[in-house]
């Protein structure tokens, strides 16, 4: 018997999702996982399940979680490596991730997460898409610069929440491939080679041609 259930979308397209499950991936916690197939906008039925309406949401020994930041946080409380155990660290992990969780809209809208869509490179690029992915090289260079010596990842060697929070950036970067310093690169590479980051997109290529998105699956126009 498990303790819960924890409902994500669609893996090929669902960003928020797959911050929710790394997060509960890492803290292991033993739950049922139940795919949704997103319909790109309000899908059919997830406010009956979902108090806010949207995956992922969490439900473990009694609690409700419905926000990827919550249950990021609500995870940490199992596996307190997912936050860095500096104090000056954590603050400015719990910084980033309220940045991502709160913003990067322009980048969000223009470059859709669309693990394995065609023709996609060197597409969807904007102006404002563009300083987003600035802002982002920038957060994450100086992250590195100041927490992550010993290890690929924002704060070194282990994938902490922030990780989770910047993952599905690197799947759009991946997919849209715009120009990116050697530095934001290996980081993506690091992201991607992950066992949990394999995992979801292996198994995001099993899901069903029938719950593919013509929008999101089709080559971009520009
Ligand atoms: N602020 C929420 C955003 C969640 C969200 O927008 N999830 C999308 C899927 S990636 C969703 O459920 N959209 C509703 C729908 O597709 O019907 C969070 O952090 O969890």
């Amino acid at each position: 018997m498990s303790d819960g259930t924890l409902t994500i979308g669609t893996k090929r397209y669902s960003s928020w999702s797959l911050r929710g499950w790394l997060a509960v991936k890492l803290a292991g916690l033993d739950v049922v996982e139940v795919v949704i197939p997103l319909a790109g906008g309000v899908t059919p039925g997830l406010k009956a399940i979902s108090p806010g309406g949207t995956v992922p949401y969490l439900e473990h020994q009694g609690a409700k979680l419905w926000e990827s930041l919550a249950i990021c946080e609500y995870c940490a409380e199992f596996a307190p490596a997912l936050w860095p155990a500096d104090r000056a660290a954590r603050a400015h992990a719990r910084a980033i991730a309220g940045e991502m969780h709160a913003g990067f809209r322009e980048l969000r809208m223009a470059m859709p997460m669309s693990l394995y869509r065609a023709r996609a490179a060197g597409t969807c690029r904007t102006e404002r898409a563009a300083a987003d992915i600035a802002r982002i090289e920038a957060l994450w260079a100086d992250t590195r610069a100041r927490f992550g010596a010993g290890g690929p990842f924002l704060f070194g060697a282990g994938f902490t929440n922030a990780d989770a929070m910047y993952a599905p950036v690197v799947c759009r970067l991946l997919t849209y491939q715009p120009p990116l310093s050697a530095e934001a690169q290996a980081y993506c590479a690091a992201v991607r080679a992950h066992p949990l980051m394999r995992q979801w997109y292996d198994e995001a290529a099993r899901e069903p041609a029938g719950w593919f998105l013509e929008k999101y699956e089709s080559a971009p126009e520009g």
